[in-house]
Parts: structure tokens; C-alpha cells; sequence
């Protein structure tokens, strides 16, 4: 997988030979399903291809290109991504994201064709590649209403399954001779098992992610891996790529504010995964909280902070912006009855913000947006 990610993203910088173009693409969230399926998917095309023996095709001259669907310096966001491309030796370097290349110049310039990936309906930024969809692999349940692809020309395989790396297996394995692409490139078979066991909370009835197809492309990929022990390497994989989601010690202060976003009108509600108070303390964050407040242009940044210890949940908040909007929103919440926040002001290091401890534990992002919200600002 890597060699082959390092070279089609040669051909693409150089493309002198390149005559023909097919970019695999997931959807904005890029999480392992949306990576994983984008690169496998690719790769196999490419080895499909290359492997062709219809014509004597000259490979440079078509190339099938994965892009993850984040910019490239928010990559390091999505921690599990990092975590399992690394495990199975794939160089980050040869990852092209979203804002590396000029995806629409480079459809048009190379006769080329989308192919959407854990998603079938293009966000706003991707819309102007509507024409260039070919085909779709997703495993949400159709949105009809936002559907406007021409049966005729764009063909889809939508199936309502834990993952959409279990439609890509199944799509592989259709043709029996494929499976010998799984046999060789263990790599691509390991992104799609591990990527099914996440998805379907490793098939957790409770969770009621797994479908019969999820148990069978796992079964099929278990057997060419030659996995012995079957349940304890699912489990532990699986403990494995949860606790990268969660793992946030390589994040620098800017990705910590983008990690976990919801944005509310004009004010940003960033979730850390520690307190508000450490946050603050490391270094260069007022500058990152500036920043972000400036490329998002935000009127208010909410920054809302917890950290469990021993059991024990600890909550702390900072309101940042101007003075007039902390004012409306800090008496806002003050004011705020159900729920009661319980904060208490503490000494902030910056005029800028004002810093609270929360000492309703209870009370998260969920309970804080309709505060906002009825603040009208
Ligand atoms: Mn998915």
C-alpha cells in the first residue's frame, strides 16, 4: 500500500504521463471508516488495473488517487486514523489531503471520475465536484430528498451495514479471483478488519452497529489473516483503536480547540479533553484561541473543559471574546436556573477571558447550547 500511495502521488505531482484520473474520496468527518475505505478502495482499483491483462495499458497514464477529506494539518486531529495508518506502515508523507491539490482542476484536466466513499451526498465545500461522481460505496441510509445523481450514469451500492469498509470487502470479494488482493497486500486486509471491529463497537449487541454482512467480511478477513484466537484479538484491537480516539498527548494547542467543535451562529463551543485551567497553561494557547477566533470569525468562544480522575468528573469553562458578548453570556449562564451550572469564578490570566469552575458536573455542551441559544446574540 505504501509503495503505491507513494507512487500515483508522483505521477499526480509530476503528471506528465497522466491521461486518466479516478479520485476515491470519503466524507468531511475523515474518520477511519472514510480513510480506510478511500485508500483501500484506490489501491485496489490500481491493482485491478495493473493487473489487467486485457490491454497492454501503459500504467503512468491512469492513476487512481485516494484523498482523505481534512485538511492536511488537521490530520493529526483525527488521532485513530494516525494511530492505524502508523501500525500498518503507511507513511503519513504520502497521504494526499483534501487541500493539497485542486481536486475539481485536476477531474477536469484528466477525464476524471469521483468516486464517493461513506457518504453519497457532497458537502458544500465538495460541491462543485457533483458532476464527476461515478460511483458510491456508503452504508447510510439513502437520502432521498438531497438525491440528485442520474441513475443512468452514476451507479451505487448503498447498504445499510455497521461499516462502509464491509461494503468495500464485499465489493473486492464479488469476484472470487479478487480475494487473492486481500492475500497480498495484508496490510489493506488489516485497515478493513480493524475498521469493521470499530465501527460495530466490536460487535456489541447492545450497540446494534453489526449487520450479517459486517460478521461475514470480518470472518472472511479473520480467515486470510490466519487469526487465531479470534475474540481476543478483536478485543484487544479494538481497546487499541478506541484508546487512540481518545489518545490527544500529540495535539498541539490549535488541533485541542478543532478536536471536538460544535459552532453555534457566530460562537464556537470547543470541547477539551482536559480543564480549561491546563489548557490555558500550556504554551502559546492564548494565541491559538486568537487565531481560531479569526478563521472562524467567531463573536464568542465558550471553551468547555473536563477531565475524570479516580471516577471523579471535573468540569471548568472559559468565556472569550469581547466584553460585551463575555458579559451577555457569562449573566446568561449565571442567570440559568435548569440547569443550575454552579460556577464560580476564579482569576483568569487574560483580559480576554473569564474563567469559571463548574461545579454542576452534570451539566455538558448538550445542557449549555440552549443557553446560548436563547440569548439571542
Ligand atoms: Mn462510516
Amino acid at each position: 500500500m505504501d509503495t503505491y500511495l507513494k507512487n500515483s502521488r508522483h505521477i499526480l505531482n509530476d503528471q506528465k504521463e497522466l491521461k486518466n484520473l479516478v479520485i476515491v474520496m470519503g466524507n468531511e468527518s475523515c474518520d477511519l471508516d472514510s480513510a480506510v475505505s478511500s485508500l483501500v478502495y484506490a489501491f485496489f482499483l490500481h491493482w485491478t488495473y495493473a493487473n489487467s491483462s486485457e490491454v497492454n495499458r501503459h500504467f503512468s497514464d491512469t492513476i487512481f488517487v485516494p484523498i482523505l477529506n481534512v485538511d492536511k494539518e488537521d490530520l493529526p486531529i483525527k488521532t485513530e486514523v494516525m494511530y492505524f495508518l502508523n501500525k500498518n506502515s503507511i507513511s503519513i508523507d504520502n497521504i494526499i489531503c483534501r487541500d493539497q491539490v485542486d481536486v475539481e482542476l485536476l477531474l477536469s484536466k484528466y477525464h476524471g471520475q469521483l468516486i464517493l466513499v461513506d457518504h453519497h451526498i457532497l458537502s458544500t465545500r465538495d460541491a462543485n465536484l457533483f458532476a464527476y461522481v461515478k460511483n458510491i460505496f456508503d452504508h447510510r441510509p439513502k437520502d432521498v430528498i438531497a438525491w440528485k445523481y442520474d441513475v443512468d450514469i452514476v451507479e451505487s451500492n448503498i447498504v445499510e451495514v455497521g461499516s462502509c469498509a464491509s461494503v468495500i470487502c464485499s465489493e473486492i470479494v464479488k469476484n472470487k479471483a479478487n480475494i487473492e488482493f486481500l492475500n497480498q497486500n495484508r496490510d489493506s486486509t488489516y485497515l478493513l478488519y480493524g475498521t469493521i471491529v470499530l465501527d460495530t463497537v466490536n460487535f456489541l449487541v447492545s450497540a446494534d452497529k453489526a449487520r450479517p454482512l459486517d460478521f461475514e467480511m470480518a470472518e472472511l478477513l479473520e480467515k486470510i489473516l490466519s487469526i487465531e484466537n479470534c475474540d481476543r484479538h478483536k478485543k484487544q484491537l479494538f481497546e487499541d483503536l478506541l484508546r487512540a480516539r481518545t489518545d490527544y498527548s500529540n495535539l498541539n494547542v490549535h488541533h485541542l480547540l478543532k478536536r471536538d467543535l460544535k459552532i453555534m451562529n457566530k460562537i464556537s463551543i470547543p470541547g477539551l479533553p482536559m480543564l480549561v485551567e491546563e489548557y490555558l497553561q500550556m504554551k502559546d494557547s492564548m494565541n491559538a484561541l486568537e487565531t481560531f477566533s479569526t478563521d472562524n470569525n467567531c463573536s464568542a468562544i465558550v471553551l468547555m473543559g473536563l477531565k475524570v480522575q479516580d471516577d471523579v468528573v471535573n468540569r471548568d469553562m472559559a468565556v472569550c471574546g469581547t466584553k460585551e458578548t463575555i458579559k451577555a453570556i457569562v449573566d446568561g449562564f449565571c442567570k440559568s436556573t435548569s440547569p443550575n451550572l454552579g460556577l464560580a469564578e476564579k482569576k483568569s490570566h487574560s483580559g480576554k477571558c473569564r474563567y469559571f469552575w463548574q461545579s454542576n458536573t452534570k451539566a455538558s455542551r448538550k445542557q449549555i447550547i440552549p443557553l446560548l441559544k436563547a440569548l439571542d446574540l
